[in-house]
């Protein structure tokens, strides 16, 4: 019975096309979105936000993906085409760029239906029976496959999988209501007061933007979407809202199967939320585990040497505890404390490194103390300077967030980027 159900949704998976929508800029991010998109943003220790996404779709079974890009895409294309050509083209498997190129008339992406729009005649080549769209900027480990059989299974035009979220959260998502089968009749995006929960007063059922559609209806509803002129051509706006109601729009709940709990997600939007997610990784049993080798994060890595502890002149130990270090770092004669350093990290002599995201190719100079910020890739921080100890002097050269984490990029410290 097992095997059976096991080919069923192979069969599935491999009549599924994945359409991954990576063109938004991800502004909350602030300066770390400043010269790439928000997909491409690096994250904890050796990835790119676009390779959980990208990562669930090859452990579903799904070898069919197109990236779909827009905003400063250039790190992104470059980031996918190293690290994710290894499907074959023979075997109809590939990971393809389809960047904004005004196939259908002059404009570039106008919304995330239009992104899909725009390459209709590509997909229609692919002829695929079902198609999975997906948000390239969210960190979770997800078996689409279950949400494709239970599209399938419910006799559904659309799936949006959803989870549960506390109200205030639930006011930047689509929030959605649904009957006792599961069958949604209201979707709002992003309501100023969504409505909670029946028997929930204090959740809403939020959309995580991940959506299963039968191939044929997709490409009805954007057609018809392409021809009303006051739509902006988006999923979360438009196609949504007018299809509940209409068709037969299914909610998926996405929990984890083996605990029965709410399964790991997080839209690192901000720098606060982006801060906090790299740093729970390094606790003893984070709710994401990057070790697990059931479902393994592939990524583009480079060839390093290992990370290297050293002592300094003065014969000072350097050290880094409660602390995650990638290849290719050298920590000498400083302390790194309960912080996650990228590759090819250098932290001179005497520096302290607290509470901080350091992502690749770094250096931090001797006698520096940073506390509770994120150091962008390829930032040279000069000797003796000091970051997150007073906020107010910070805020005047770097950005300092909401919750009092301080970003620091080579453009603010006014230094050319360093190539590792
Ligand atoms: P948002 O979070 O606002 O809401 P949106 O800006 O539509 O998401 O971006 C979704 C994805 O599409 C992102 O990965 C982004 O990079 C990409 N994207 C945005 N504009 C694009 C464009 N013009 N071309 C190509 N790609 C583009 C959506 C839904 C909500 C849902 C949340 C979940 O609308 O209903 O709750 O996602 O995070
Ligand atoms: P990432 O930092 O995402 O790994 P890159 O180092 O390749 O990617 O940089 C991303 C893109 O942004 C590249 O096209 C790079 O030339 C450009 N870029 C980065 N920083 C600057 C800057 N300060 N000024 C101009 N272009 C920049």
């Amino acid at each position: 019975m097992k095997v059976q159900s096991q080919r069923f949704v192979s069969r599935l998976t491999r009549d599924t096309l994945a359409l991954v929508l990576a063109g938004g800029r991800g502004a909350r991010l602030k300066d770390l979105t400043a010269w790439r998109a928000k997909p491409a943003v690096p994250f904890g220790g050796k990835f790119r936000i676009i390779d959980f996404p990208l990562a669930n779709c090859i452990n579903s079974g799904i070898r069919r993906i197109a990236v779909l890009t827009q905003y400063k895409a250039h790190s992104l294309i470059q980031h996918v085409q190293k690290g994710w050509g290894f499907l074959r083209g023979e075997f109809n498997e590939f990971v393809e760029i389809w960047p904004a190129q005004q196939r259908v008339d002059t404009s570039w992406y106008a919304g995330t239906a239009d992104a899909v729009y725009q390459n209709l005649d590509i997909i229609r080549e692919h002829d695929p029976e079902y198609i999975l769209v997906l948000a390239g900027d969210h960190i979770y480990k997800m078996d689409y496959g279950d949400m494709i059989a239970y599209h399938v299974d419910t006799n559904a035009d659309m799936t949006v999988a959803c989870l549960e979220v506390d109200l205030d959260t639930a006011k930047a998502f689509g929030v959605m209501a649904c009957d006792q089968t599961g069958q949604v009749y209201e979707f709002q995006e992003k309501p100023a007061d969504p409505s909670p929960m029946p028997g929930k007063s204090d959740r809403a059922l939020a959309s995580m933007g991940v959506y299963v559609f039968n191939a044929s209806f997709l490409y009805e509803q954007l057609v018809r979407d392409a021809d009303v002129s006051k739509s902006n051509h988006d999923f979360g706006q438009d196609i949504i809202p007018h299809i509940v109601g209409r068709y037969r729009v299914m909610a998926f709940p996405y929990r984890d199967t083996q605990t029965d709990t709410q399964a790991y997600w997080r839209d690192v939007g901000t720098v606060d939320a982006y801060w906090a997610a790299n740093l729970e990784l390094i606790g003893v049993t984070p709710e994401l585990n990057l070790y697990d080798q059931d479902w393994p994060i592939w990524t583009y890595q480079e060839q390093l040497p290992p990370a290297k502890f050293v002592f300094d002149d003065d014969d000072r130990r350097g050290m880094a505890v409660d602390s995650m270090v990638s290849g290719g770092c050298i920590i000498s004669g400083a302390l790194v404390r309960h912080s996650l350093l990228f590759s090819n990290v250098e932290v001179d002599a005497h520096a302290l490194i607290e509470d901080s995201v350091i992502l690749p190719d770094v250096h931090v100079g001797k006698n520096c103390r940073i506390k509770r910020a994120v150091v962008d890739k390829g930032c040279h921080v000069p000797e003796g300077m000091v970051i997150g100890e007073n906020l107010e002097e910070d805020a005047r050269r770097f950005h300092v967030s909401p919750g009092g984490v301080v970003l620091v990029t080579s453009d603010m410290l006014g230094a050319p980027r360093r190539r590792a």
